[in-house]
């Protein structure tokens, strides 16, 4: 039996998928015998379910291949942590991948169906927030291409990221069950589980020899249940696998209280159990301490980590190997328990003592810091963490007292430094999740040039100290396969026929479009393919919003999450004094405008949700002033997602990045934008320093202060009343919204917003910004009445984003912290 199956072609079942007849056999077969419908009365939807059950098999096969071949090799593998993977539909990414999409749309065409109507029937996999999340799926994109043995690990959330409308201006959460209809991509492990432990007591015993050894006991468990998902990668020969958790209660009745008859209460304990992997926390900030949120942090370590070690000890006896095989990277903090569980499973399980299990543990994690916002820095509290992990609490208290220790020994006397670098905040009793990943990790990066800069000398400066070399950075970047070739095919093409395929693997390549920046037929083409692109976007705003935008105007565009620091608000008051002119001067001297916002509020965020029916009350006042149409449109399109950025980022002329300098990690969405011609308007913060050093400083908008105008503007007691009152402009705009302009009806609905920019002191340096901004908004538009010119910058961009793409970054990941090397693809 076992030789029949050696090869994997043996199992063929005969689809070549170049071959349109044969995918056409294929998919009524599909349609018949997995989705169980008349191909006669099928709908698009059923197709869609038809064409994935045909591929999954497809996709299978090919993960075993990679699987067999990672073993055969005996590779080091690069676990990938992550609460959150944001991958977005997957049908076209996986036709893209497997170069099979002309015959699949043939096929389909053949059938009576439409490929792009049958991809639109799938849900958004949004299980995730937003950056963090998109760009661990990017990696997975990357890994998988460029043949890294990688491997996702998070959770399959029932529900992810809620979706929004817009009622009244305002947004509202609706749940997003992308698993309603199930998912044909997911292959159940029923057979792969582990017992997630909570709660209990720990006993300690010595054994004959005095080797102290402890037992968690009296746990209430929850078993992780395996769901895979394959991600492939460009030229189809090699796939990352996804795995992702679900929690399933240990025992479907509670027999105490089913033979006492009690038929409720003995199903409860299942019910609870199971929300551990019921829904994404839609916050990208502030988590309060929520103790459901530490279970699941907890939940899908404690599996990913025993799956990772049975996967280990399958083929290597000896754990104190597990470093030179496996390094597992933490995707923020929010896995950071990682590190006191490797250590339990090794000392408790696996026998091992302290130094050694140590040993092997911080040579096998490597922290990715995202975020500087002092309350995005996760902390728990003590009582909870030892009411739920008491072993774990046990061993952070040890892995501490170590640490200071050594601190101590080398410090003797700085009671501060000890103070500052401890494990424990002792003044309000939390475990500093940020401080157990620096020491449990042998690398920490940050997530772009300034990032790193400010990680080191702002947030970790002791730590940076006491492990020089530890902290390095690396950049972002984007997958192009998705956010050019799948998202923008015109654009893509033009490419390809400008300068050949090779930039879809090797982003670099497309500086060979600089020759052409100033080609007039090439200009010509590359303006006929924006327009187009607008044009879609255009109908997405004109369905979503019921707003009309013409798309020779200029399209700009602010898609992310709602947050103060990302100051949707400034462009707001920008756009304001915008009308303002245009009302006032009664004559079209500004360039016409579409202003197009995009993004989701954390459902307990009031600014944030304020900011949005702002910008929806100013939008419905500026779109029924017949003073100013034609001129300035301003649309709010709401449930922002990848979808959605999928078609608003191709149609973009200028890309708004204008977070206060030092808040904003790195952005990637920045990435996106100029890699599909736009130009960026952005402040001095996170990645858009190290666009402008590529693009060069002509080719993007900069204003703003700098991150060290910033810290001083700060320090120097800074007072935003100073400002208003000597800038009529900017008095004028924040009057009109403290005294209602924008809602007649609730004149004071917006004294919040203005008391935070004024009273409140304005912390993101909104007014501080404001005069800067609006002349860098003039020079965009004197720039955009020479076409030619603008043209040329927005090419430029293109031909110079070799730099951001998710290829480098995990080229740079595998060689200078991960330490692993491509898989040749013999077999593959
Ligand atoms: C505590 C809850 C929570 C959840 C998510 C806190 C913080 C987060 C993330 C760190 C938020 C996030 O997505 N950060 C973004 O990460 C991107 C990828 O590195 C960066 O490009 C963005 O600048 C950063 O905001």
């Amino acid at each position: 039996m076992k030789a029949s199956i050696s090869t994997l072609n043996d199992l063929d079942e005969g689809i070549d998928f170049r071959n349109v007849d044969q995918i056409k056999r294929g998919l009524l077969a599909s349609m018949v015998r997995y989705v169980g419908f008349d191909p006669e009365s099928a709908t698009p939807h059923d197709w869609f379910f038809a064409l994935a059950g045909l591929l999954r098999g497809h996709l299978s096969e090919q993960g075993m291949r990679t699987s067999r071949s990672q073993y055969g090799q005996d590779v080091k593998r690069v676990y990938y942590l992550s609460m959150e993977f944001l991958t977005g539909r997957r049908l076209m990414k996986h036709l893209l991948d497997l170069g099979i999409e002309p015959q699949v749309r043939a096929a389909l065409a053949e059938l009576g169906q439409n490929l792009d109507t049958v991809a639109e029937q799938e849900s958004d996999a949004a299980l995730g927030n937003g950056g963090l999340g998109r760009l661990a799926a990017c990696f997975l994109d990357s890994m998988a291409t460029h043949a890294y043995p990688g491997y996702g690990y998070g959770i399959r959330y029932e529900f992810g990221m809620f979706s929004q409308t817009i009622e009244n201006g305002q947004q509202v959460e609706h749940p997003e069950s992308w698993l309603q209809n199930g998912s044909p991509w997911e292959i159940v492990r029923h057979n792969v589980s582990h017992t997630v432990r909570f709660g209990g007591r720990i006993v300690c015993f010595r054994d004959e020899e005095g080797r102290e050894s402890c037992r968690w006991v009296d746990t209430d468990d929850v078993v992780a249940e395996a769901y895979d998902l394959k991600e492939t990668g460009y030229g189809g020969a090699i796939s990352v696998n996804l795995r992702l958790w679900s929690a399933r209660s240990t025992q479907d009745f509670d027999l105490r209280y089913f033979n006492e008859g009690n038929y409720i209460e003995a199903v409860k304990e299942k019910t609870v159990s199971e929300t551990l992997s019921k829904v994404l926390y839609p916050m990208d900030t502030t988590l309060m301490g929520q103790e459901l949120r530490l279970k699941q942090e907890y939940f899908f370590v404690s599996a990913s980590l025993q799956d990772i070690l049975a996967r280990f000890l399958k083929v290597h006896k000896n754990p104190r190997l597990f470093p030179e095989k496996t390094v597992i990277q933490l995707n923020d903090t929010h896995p950071a328990l990682a590190v006191p569980e490797l250590m339990r499973l090794l000392m408790d399980q696996h026998g091992l003592n302290w130094e050694d299990a140590w040993d092997i543990t911080r040579n096998t994690f490597a922290y990715t810091n995202h975020t500087l916002l002092p309350e995005a820095l996760e902390t728990w509290p003590i009582d909870l963490m030892e009411a739920l992990l008491p072993r774990h609490m046990e061993i952070i208290y040890r892995i501490n007292y170590f640490f200071l220790q050594e601190i101590r020994r080398t410090y003797p006397g700085d009671v501060e430094m000890v103070r500052r670098l401890s494990l424990i905040d002792d003044s309000t009793r939390r475990v500093r999740m940020a401080h157990l990943a620096v020491v449990g990790s042998a690398r920490v990066n940050g997530v772009a040039a300034l990032h790193t800069e400010l990680l080191r000398s702002r947030v970790f400066p002791d730590f940076d100290r006491i492990y020089p070399g530890k902290f390095v950075n690396v950049t972002n970047g984007i997958t192009q396969r998705r956010w050019l070739l799948q998202s923008n095919p015109p654009l893509a093409t033009l490419i390809t026929d400008a300068i050949g395929p090779a930039w879809v693997s090797d982003l670099d390549r497309l500086r060979d479009l600089e020759a052409l920046a100033d080609d007039a037929a090439f200009q010509d083409s590359f303006r006929a393919i924006k327009r187009k692109a607008k044009t879609r976007a255009a109908a997405l705003i004109a369905e979503r919003c019921g707003v009309a935008v013409r798309p020779e105007t200029l399209f700009d565009t602010q898609i992310k999450r709602i947050h103060e620091y990302k100051r949707q608000l400034l462009n707001i008051l920008q756009v304001i004094a915008r009308y303002n002119h245009l009302r006032a001067s009664g004559k079209p001297d500004l360039l016409p405008r579409t202003v197009i916002f995009g993004g989701k509020a954390a459902p307990g965020y009031f600014m944030a949700k304020k900011i949005i029916r702002l910008i929806n009350d100013v939008a419905d006042a500026i779109n029924h002033d017949p003073a100013v149409r034609g001129l300035l449109r301003v649309a709010f399109v709401p449930n922002y997602n990848v979808s959605t950025a999928e078609i608003l980022i191709p149609g973009c002329d200028l890309s708004e990045q204008i977070s206060t300098a030092g808040t904003e990690a790195s952005g990637t969405g920045n990435m996106k934008f100029a890699l599909n011609g736009a130009l960026t308007i952005g402040t001095l913060d996170g990645a858009n320093i190290e666009i402008r050093e590529e693009v060069g400083e002509d080719n993007i908008f900069i204003f703003g202060q700098t991150a060290e105008e910033v810290a001083r503007t700060k320090a120097a007691g800074y007072n935003p009343w100073n400002i208003y009152h000597n800038d009529p402009e900017l008095k004028t705009v924040i009057d009109m919204i403290r005294d209602g302009f924008f809602c007649t009806e609730q004149p004071d609905r917006y004294h919040p917003l203005v008391n935070a920019l004024l009273d409140g002191g304005d912390v993101f340096l909104v007014l501080a910004d404001f005069r800067s901004y609006m002349n860098a908004q003039a020079a965009v538009d004197a720039l955009y009445t020479d076409e030619k010119t603008w043209t040329r910058k927005a090419i430029l961009n293109v031909a110079r984003m070799g730099k951001f793409s998710s290829d480098r970054a995990i080229h740079t990941y595998a060689r200078e912290i991960w330490g692993i090397d491509k898989m040749t693809r013999d077999d593959a």
